[in-house]
């Protein structure tokens, strides 16, 4: 039944028992790809690889729990040297996918009262780093709803918890976690003093988190839905556009008609509600979701607080049709592109469309060009309007642009959705096909393109203007290549620095000799380590006043989008105002950086035995050159220079092997 199911298919199945045997069995069922939650070290390393290898047989990845021989990890270091081990077995010697390891380092619960817990959530989400950090391509699960157990009954708190949490081992790296999906509540929306809390517990900050936590705790207590109530009351006070911002972040249906109407009273047309509030809190949905501050399933909801919002002004809409004249003005096809399932766009298109008369075709999401090209053709449509809201998209729209000329077309072609361009229409769309591409930023000017493309007189002049613009775009692109102006690396490698190595007699650094002779009220406490004939000096705390003089202001501006060199940008006629307030800002945050002691910088040199081997530098141990420590491989400036000036690369200052020069 499953199987049949195209939303369902798409997802791999969790196969999951305690007994092999039934994981086993359950692998025997499953079609596609599944997943085994979960297999271990627990029984020793014979056990462990015979069913990773039963996996693979059944081309399942599979959950690798951090436990073995001695129990379950539960420390920072007991779970890496798990993960490292198991990772080690099975990507050396079973060839296991590395892409297929889905680590499970444990999550246990915080706040419990007892000490030693207290840093359980921070060493999952250390262990989460290091595993993406050092275990190439495997992926980090976790059980989440355990990290707020000592929290039961009291679901506002634990989905608070859960969403702290979420929000911090994600960003460590975790992919993917079990969790209530339907409760989880949104990072930025939880009341900072509890945020606060919250977040002391988990990430361990004070010895009196758990007290602070559980002292407030009754305040938040309830079903959720209670809490929900209360900060209801104070949300429906807010002015109409903030409430449909509220509904929208958090997927709440129940007063969107009533706000809608009360928008569209005070704006007057209907388009201004969609282009206006509605989509401002989308937008917000997105920047919370981009920031991993809302998660998916809490974006569906939004989705439908917008589709429900659209759907209440459609008469509106369609009301402005009747009063215009209903004169069918074209047949339209509208599509999502293949691979995206963003729709609400399109579809306000579609229905703002409608009530200008056109009739719309429109077949969904994920819709392959060949059944888009297919319809076209079958219902003689005059106009093409795709829609896409992922970069793939991107892509798969030149593909059909390109499709379309193969074919023989000549109907214009519409773009829209959140990332397309005018520049990638220009640049990357329009070129593919000679009969019309037309970028469109919003449905509002949907309609005027429409008719300007179906209109006899309008088209040929629409079109010409059209693509002198796009040309401007794409020249404007070519001369910000044709200013990059490579040249081949064989040039470049010619136009090295020239450096007579034969007239050269450097000078040996004296730490090579005897101590470091560096003044260490410039760059602290400095220590020296021999390491055969070379040596290493580790600055131990560079003092932030020395580091203060080598900030190079001109990347902050740049930083800024404030072009410009410093320090003459501070004295720029139209600037200047705002770099010198920036300046100002920036040096005040660095007084406090400072004042508050918020970094340490360190820094380890080393000074070796080492030669230029073409564009590397190949460093040894030893001054005979008999033991290479390791090799540098740098990059080569390619930009064709000027007279006089060179391609550098950092291996011409280092004298070539075979120079006779240390
Ligand atoms: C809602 C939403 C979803 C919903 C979609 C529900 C639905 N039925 O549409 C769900 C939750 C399903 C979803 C899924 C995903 N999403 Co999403 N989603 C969004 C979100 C928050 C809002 C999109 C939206 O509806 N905007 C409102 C509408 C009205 O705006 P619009 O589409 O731009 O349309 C206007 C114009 O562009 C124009 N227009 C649009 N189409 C057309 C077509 C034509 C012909 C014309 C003329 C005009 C036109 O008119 C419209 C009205 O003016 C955006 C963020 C954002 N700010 O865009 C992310 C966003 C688009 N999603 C994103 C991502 C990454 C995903 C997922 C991959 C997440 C995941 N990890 O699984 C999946 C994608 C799955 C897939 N294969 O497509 C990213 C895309 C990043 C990128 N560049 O690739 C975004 C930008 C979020 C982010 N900041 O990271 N998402």
């Amino acid at each position: 039944l499953m199987a049949s199911e195209p939303e369902i298919s798409r997802v791999p199945v969790m196969v999951d028992s305690s007994k092999w045997e039934i994981i086993e069995a359950g692998l025997q069922c499953v079609q596609g790809k599944p997943v085994v939650n979960s297999i271990s070290l627990k029984e020793g390393k014979e056990k462990f690889v015979e069913q990773a290898r039963l996996c693979r047989r059944y081309g399942a990845a599979a959950v690798v729990m951090a436990f073995d021989e001695e129990g379950q990890a539960d420390t920072f270091e007991r779970k890496i040297e798990i993960c490292e081990r198991a990772y080690r077995i099975l990507v050396d010697e079973v060839g296991f996918p590395p892409e297929d390891i889905i680590f499970d380092p444990n999550i246990f619960a915080v706040a419990t009262g007892i000490e030693e817990h207290n840093n359980y959530a921070v060493d999952f989400i250390e262990a989460t780093r290091w595993i993406k950090q050092n275990l190439p391509h495997a992926l980090v699960s976790g059980g989440v709803s355990n990290v707020s157990f000592s929290f039961r009954g009291n679901n506002p708190v634990r989905e608070a918890i859960h969403a702290v949490f979420l929000y911090h081992a994600i960003r460590a790296g975790m992919d993917m976690g079990i969790v209530n999906a339907g409760q989880l509540a949104v990072y930025e929306d939880i009341p900072e003093e509890l945020r606060e809390a919250v977040e002391d517990v988990i990430l361990n900050r004070r010895p009196d988190a758990t007290e602070r936590l559980l002292e407030i705790a009754p305040k938040y207590k309830g079903d959720g839905s209670q809490a929900e109530d209360k900060t209801d009351l104070e949300w429906r006070s807010w002015p109409v556009e903030k409430r449909l911002e509220h509904a929208l972040i958090k997927g709440i249906t129940e007063y969107i008609d009533e706000d809608t109407a009360e928008a569209l009273e005070k704006l007057g047309k209907p388009l201004l509600v969609i282009e206006g509030p509605l989509m401002d809190g989308m937008n917000v949905v997105g920047d919370l979701f981009g920031q991993g501050k809302m998660f998916l399933p809490q974006v569906v909801k939004s989705a439908r607080v917008m589709k429900k919002a659209v759907a209440w002004l459609q008469p509106y809409l369609e009301a402005e049709k009747a009063e215009c004249d209903a004169e069918p003005a074209g047949r339209i096809l509208m599509a999502t592109v293949k691979g995206d399932v963003h729709d609400i766009g399109k579809n306000i298109v579609g229905v703002v469309l409608q009530c200008n008369s056109y009739e719309v075709i429109d077949l969904g999401v994920m819709v392959p060009a060949d059944q888009i090209l297919r319809t076209a053709r079958e219902e003689h449509v005059d106009i093409i309007g795709l829609s896409g809201l992922i970069t793939p998209s991107l892509d798969e729209m030149v593909h059909v642009a390109k499709e379309m000329k193969r074919q023989g077309f000549t109907i214009p072609l519409m773009i829209g959705g959140a990332t397309t361009s005018k520049a990638h229409t220009a640049v990357k769309i329009e070129p593919q096909y000679p009969h019309g591409v037309v970028y469109v930023p919003d449905a509002s000017r949907a309609v005027g393109v429409a008719s300007a493309l179906l209109s006899e007189e309008q088209k040929p002049a629409f079109l010409a203007d059209l693509r002198n613009e796009y040309e401007l775009v794409r020249q404007r692109r070519a001369d910000r290549d044709e200013a990059r102006n490579l040249v081949p690396i064989e040039e470049a490698r010619a136009n090295r620095w020239p450096i007579a190595w034969d007239e050269y007699d450097g000078p040996r650094p004296q730490v090579l000799e005897d101590g470091h002779g560096l003044d260490e009220a410039m760059t602290g406490p400095v220590t020296v380590e021999r390491k055969g004939e070379g040596v290493l000096v580790t600055f131990e705390r560079i003092p932030q006043t020395t580091l203060a003089e080598y900030i190079d202001w001109t990347f902050f501006f740049h930083a800024w989008q404030l072009r410009g060199r410093f320090p003459k940008i501070l004295d720029d006629e139209e600037k200047g105002e705002e770099a010198r307030k920036l300046y100002a800002d920036a040096r005040a945050m660095l007084e406090r950086i400072f004042e508050e002691d918020w970094i340490r910088a360190r820094a380890v040199v080393g000074l070796f035995p080492a030669n230029a081997v073409g564009d590397d530098v190949a460093v040894y141990a030893d001054a005979d050159r008999s033991e290479r420590l390791i090799t540098f491989h740098f990059l080569r400036k390619q930009m064709r220079q000027p007279e006089g000036k060179y391609n550098d690369c950092l291996a011409d200052f280092i004298a070539p092997e075979g120079s006779g020069v240390a």
